[in-house]
C-alpha cells in the first residue's frame, strides 16, 4: 500500500512527536508531551508517536538500558491514555527512511546553525570538541523524523522550541534549493500551564530525566512516598502564594509548583491561586503531592503491568513502524527523486 505524496502546499494535517528513551520519563515529559498527546488524540488528526533510540544515542547509553527504557516509553505513552489502534507508536530505529532523509537534510543544514543550538551547548558543555558528532547533527536528524511523514504540527515542550524552528528552516531550504513546496512549514504547538515544567531544585533548569539529582525530578515511576518526598523538599521561597499569576513572576519556584498543579488538575493558573492564594508552601505542598500521587499512581501502576509483558510491548512497536514506513517510504522515494538520486 502507498499513499500519494504531495507535492505541494496545503497539506493534509497530521502530528509528529517523539521522546527519547535515555531513562526514565518524568513529570516535565508527561505534562509537557504525553498528557497533551493523549489529551488530543480524539482530534481526529493522524498522529505519529515516536521512541527516539537514535537520538538517545547520541549521548552515551548502556544497550541493556536503552532497551528497557525504549520500551518502558513505549508502556508510559500506553498508560499515559494513547491508544495504539488510535495514534501510531513505534521506535525510529525501526523506520530507516528516518535515518536516509536526515543525511539528505545534513547536506541541506549549515554547521553554523547547528552552533547556534542550545541543546547542544548545554548537552556538550565545557569539552565540545569531545561530543558526539550525532549530538551536534540532533536537530537535522529530528527534522527527518518530522518532515519523513510531512507532519504540519508538532506538539513539545518549549525548550524545542529552536529545534522546531531550525527544521522550518531546512524545510525553507531545501523547498527552495530544489524549486519545489515539498516539505510543509511545520507548526510547532506549544500549549498549557506547563510547558517548561522546571528542576525542583533549581527553578531556572528544567526538568530532565538525565540531570545527576534525582531529587530534582519527580520519575512516572516513583511512588507515593518519594513523590510526597520530593514535593515536600522542593526548593521555594518564604512568601506566601500571591492571588494572581503576576505575583508569581520573579519567583521561579513557586511559579512552577503552581504551574504543575495547574497542568496536573486541568486548571488556568489564575484558578489555582484563586483557591491558594495566601496559603504558605507548608500548606501548598501537600495539596501538590495529593495531586500529584492522585494523578500518577494509576499510571505507573498501568506502566508497570504492561512491563509484564514485554512481547507485546514489541508487537505494538514493530506494527507502529509497519504502519509509520506506509506513509514514509513514498516520501523518501519522492526526495531521492528531487535530489536526482538514479533508481529512485
Ligand atoms: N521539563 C519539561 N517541561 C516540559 N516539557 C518537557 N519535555 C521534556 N522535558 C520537559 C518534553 O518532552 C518531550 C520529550 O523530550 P525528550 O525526552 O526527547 O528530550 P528532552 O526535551 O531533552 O527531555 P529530557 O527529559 O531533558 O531528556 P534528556 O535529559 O535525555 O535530555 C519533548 O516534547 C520535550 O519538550
Amino acid at each position: 500500500m502507498t499513499e500519494a505524496v504531495q507535492t505541494s502546499l496545503p497539506f493534509t494535517p497530521r502530528v509528529f512527536s517523539g521522546i527519547q528513551p535515555s531513562g526514565g520519563l518524568t513529570l516535565g515529559n508527561y505534562l509537557g508531551a504525553l498528557k497533551r498527546f493523549a489529551d488530543t488524540q480524539d482530534s481526529g488528526t493522524q498522529s505519529l508517536y515516536c521512541m527516539v533510540d537514535l537520538h538517545a544515542i547520541t549521548v552515551w547509553q548502556d544497550p541493556a538500558k536503552l532497551r528497557h527504557a525504549t520500551r518502558e516509553l513505549c508502556a508510559g505513552f500506553i498508560a499515559s491514555g494513547l491508544d495504539p489502534q488510535k495514534s501510531i507508536l513505534f521506535n525510529q530505529s525501526q523506520v530507516s527512511e528516518h535515518t536516509q532523509l536526515a543525511w539528505i537534510f545534513n547536506c541541506v543544514a549549515r554547521t553554523g546553525w547547528m552552533q547556534r543550538m542550545t541543546q547542544f551547548k548545554d548537552k556538550a558543555g565545557k569539552n565540545a570538541q569531545n561530543a558526539s558528532l550525532g549530538l551536534f547533527a540532533y536537530p537535522a536528524l529530528m527534522a527527518a523524523d518530522i518532515l519523513i511523514y510531512h507532519a504540519t504540527h508538532v506538539p513539545v515542550g518549549e525548550d524545542q522550541k529552536q529545534h522546531l524552528e531550525l527544521t522550518r528552516d531546512i524545510a525553507t531550504k531545501f523547498n527552495h534549493d530544489y524549486g519545489v513546496d515539498f516539505f510543509p512549514i511545520t507548526e510547532p504547538v506549544i500549549e498549557g500551564a506547563a510547558t517548561r515544567v522546571m528542576s525542583l531544585r533549581d527553578g531556572s533548569k528544567k526538568m530532565s530525566k538525565s540531570d545527576p539529582s534525582d531529587a530534582s525530578r519527580i520519575n512516572m515511576t516513583d511512588d507515593a512516598d518519594t513523590i510526597a518526598k520530593k514535593i515536600r523538599k522542593a526548593k521555594t521561597d518564604p512568601e506566601a502564594l500571591p492571588s494572581e499569576a503576576k505575583g508569581l513572576e520573579d519567583r521561579p519556584e513557586a511559579r512552577n509548583l503552581v504551574n504543575i498543579y495547574a497542568a496536573l488538575a486541568d486548571m488556568s493558573v489564575d484558578d489555582v491561586l484563586r483557591e491558594a492564594g495566601g496559603k504558605q508552601f507548608s500548606a501548598f505542598k501537600p495539596m501538590l503531592s495529593e495531586l500529584a500521587v492522585e494523578k500518577l499512581a494509576p499510571i505507573s501502576t498501568e506502566m508497570a503491568r504492561l512491563m509484564q509483558d514485554t512481547a507485546e510491548i514489541d508487537a505494538i512497536l514493530a506494527k507502529g513502524a509497519a504502519d509509520a514506513r506506509v506513509i514514509a517510504a513514498p516520501i523518501l522515494k519522492k526526495t531521492y527523486e528531487i535530489v536526482g538520486m538514479v533508481g529512485a
